[in-house]
């Protein structure tokens, strides 16, 4: 089913024509409610007026995760206070977390476009959907919960986690339809082989699964052992949440709800929009968001992008699987992670030196991440009870500033590999 037909098998040249209005008016609405970005177009001499289209969006200044943080946590907002009516957070490049915020007409927007990308993998009002990503400050949950309510499925709001009973719950619910990260339902299908609970005891036909990357081997993987035809979903915090893009029935690519978020692809190193087809960093401008409505978000997500008109007869165009990311960020266990976060978590502890190491791996379908400290040689001497307690204190405070469980392993100094260059700091053993 589609979900909106009127907007998503729309011609080109009419969307690109509701797009360019769209772009006007939220350059209008930031000019004269976001003092940086009045100040950032100043700065450029460019005044509302002289966007006239599509055509002269590359003429706009990019919005990086670094201008969220300078601005923390409400300094870009485009409403009052009053209009907000929710606020999510993702992971900063530092202990900060980055902020976002939708009115009323965001959490409608939302809801729709999360309710296109259920109807696109095939999901529909007889559905019970089981919603196992995170509630709570992560947008996984919460919008992908609004989304099932608006197709008119039923939700099951489990959140993450408490693996037995998601088991028992989509056997004894009888869910059709789970939403998580693409390696937790693998865990999933691991754990209910543990149970005695196989694919012919449940009712799951359709997985939606995001919020990391993951390869065509992973998803031939889940939907063998689910027997269920897996769906890659994709989306982040600043630009709405899950509801960007999402695979249709073809799983030929990810549909982009263009008439919301308009994208462009870049050359990270340059800048330079790139002709249609070639691979680079996505950008995008959030063309109908009232909250938080962004400029050219650097996503710094790594991808291609193809105009064809899909056979599902959607003409909304379809982004490649994400290969990377041109930044150091991690996801772990769908939780974003930049090792930079790490490093200030380290250097409030006076025991420890700059000298750090992530190792990440995934060990029986579940990330895991253990960090290696260097600490002072005449610390190695001491009683191994005031060593317990540092690795405690250590993994405490990570584990606050990160939010997921971490394994802490103190090391002497000199264990980690010096570098001539940029410092190495991650191992990713993990495979993509
Ligand atoms: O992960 C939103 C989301 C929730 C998407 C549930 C899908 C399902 P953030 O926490 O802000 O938001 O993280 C956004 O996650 O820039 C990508 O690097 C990565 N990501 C999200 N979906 C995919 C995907 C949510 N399908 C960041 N494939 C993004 C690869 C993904 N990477």
């Amino acid at each position: 089913m589609i979900w909106n037909s009127h907007f998503e098998c729309m011609s080109r040249d009419e969307l690109s024509e509701i797009q360019g209005q769209r772009l006007r008016e939220l350059v209008e609405r930031l000019y004269s409610n976001v003092p940086f970005y009045r100040k950032r177009m100043q700065k450029m001499g460019l005044l509302p007026a002289d966007i006239k289209g599509l055509e002269d969006l590359y003429r706009l200044p990019f919005t990086t995760k670094q201008d969220l943080r300078d601005n923390y946590p409400f300094g870009l907002f485009a409403v009052p206070m009053s209009e907000i009516v929710r606020v999510h957070a993702s992971s900063g490049t530092t202990g900060q977390p980055t902020v976002v915020g939708y009115t009323r007409r965001d959490i409608s927007i939302w809801s729709e476009v999360v309710a296109r990308t259920l109807a696109c993998s095939g999901a529909g009002r007889d559905d019970v959907v089981q919603i196992s990503y995170g509630y709570g400050l992560f947008t996984g949950g919460l919008g992908i919960h609004y989304g099932t309510e608006k197709l008119g499925a039923t939700v099951i709001p489990i959140s993450g986690g408490n693996t037995a009973k998601q088991i028992q719950l989509m056997r004894d619910f009888g869910s059709t339809v789970i939403a998580c990260t693409p390696s937790y339902a693998l865990y999933l299908a691991e754990a209910s082989e543990e149970m005695d609970v196989n694919s012919s005891d449940l009712k799951l036909r359709v997985g939606i699964f995001g919020a990391e990357p993951w390869t065509e081997s992973m998803r031939k993987e889940i939907e063998e052992k689910l027997n269920i035809t897996a769906i890659d979903i994709y989306g982040l915090s600043e630009v709405i949440g899950p509801g960007v893009s999402t695979e249709c029935q073809e799983q030929a690519g990810l549909h982009i709800f263009e008439d919301h978020f308009f994208p462009e692809i870049i050359d990270p190193e340059s800048g330079d929009v790139l002709p249609p087809g070639s691979h680079g960093e996505l950008v995008f401008t959030t063309l109908t968001k009232e909250g938080l409505p962004l400029l050219r978000y650097r996503t710094r997500d790594l991808t291609h992008l193809n105009y064809e008109t899909c056979s599902c007869g959607r003409t909304m165009v379809r982004m490649a699987k994400c290969t990377g990311r041109s930044d150091d960020m991690l996801i772990i266990r769908g939780v974003n992670i930049f090792p930079s976060q790490v490093e200030s978590v380290l250097l409030e502890i006076s025991e420890t030196k700059p000298h750090y190491l992530l190792i990440v791996d995934r060990i029986n379908n579940l990330d895991v991440l253990q960090v290696w400290v260097e600490v002072d040689n005449q610390f190695f001497s001491d009683e191994i009870r005031k060593l317990e307690s540092l690795t405690l204190r250590i993994k405490n405070s990570l584990e606050s500033t990160l939010g997921i469980s971490v394994q802490v392993k103190l090391v002497e100094p000199k264990t980690i590999e010096r570098s001539q260059g940029k410092a190495k700091r991650v191992i990713d053993k993990r495979q993509f």
